[in-house]
């Protein structure tokens, strides 16, 4: 009788503990669901902004960025490219769009295209654009095209979708991808 009195209190106490424990360590592996790109200007450049990256439903990617500094009433292209790296003066550094699946350049509006064709973003009279766009071809840091230690690019002219890259001109503006909280 002594056993059953007290069997069950303590399977309930061990199970809260494990319960405890489990939930203090985070899962390991876990794919992060957020991240951030603070973009700093290139070499005679005043643009900058920060670009925020978040897993949505049915695998997709919400992409919402607040630039500024940007030629008034102007559009300009913005793409994830390849390296994570804004070294040089003029982002040349971070490579080309970022193609994992080797598809021809196109806009947003287009199902084939470079996993990191967001398109353009539209300044307005103080020089200031918004971007928000849901995508469904890249990740977090997932097993499809992710982005996390890529790049992004703003470009000084707006992107016309034509090969191979848009005709968009110089980066005005880089910044690297990171997990974030
Ligand atoms: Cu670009
Ligand atoms: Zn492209």
């Amino acid at each position: 009788m002594k056993i059953l009195s007290y069997s069950q209190p303590t399977r309930l106490l061990s199970a809260a503990c494990i319960f405890t424990f489990a939930m203090a360590i985070p899962a390991r592996g876990a794919e992060p669901t957020t991240a951030v790109a603070v973009l700093h200007p290139t070499k005679g450049s005043q643009t900058s902004g920060v670009i925020h990256f978040q897993s949505v439903s049915d695998g997709k990617v919400r992409v919402t960025a607040t630039m500024e500094g940007l030629a008034l009433n102007s559009v300009h292209a913005i793409h994830i490219h390849e390296f994570g790296d804004c070294t040089a003066p003029d982002a040349t550094s971070a490579g080309g769009h970022y193609n994992p699946e080797g598809h021809p350049h196109a806009l947003p509006d287009k199902k084939e295209r470079h996993a990191g064709d967001l398109g353009n973003l539209q300044a307005d009279a103080q020089g200031k654009a918004s971007l928000d766009l849901t995508v469904d071809n890249i990740t977090i840091n997932g097993s499809k095209n992710p982005i996390v230690g890529r790049s992004v690019i703003v470009h000084e002219k707006q992107d016309d979708g034509s090969q191979p890259v848009g005709n968009a001109g110089g980066r005005i503006a880089c910044g690297v991808i990171g997990v974030a909280k």
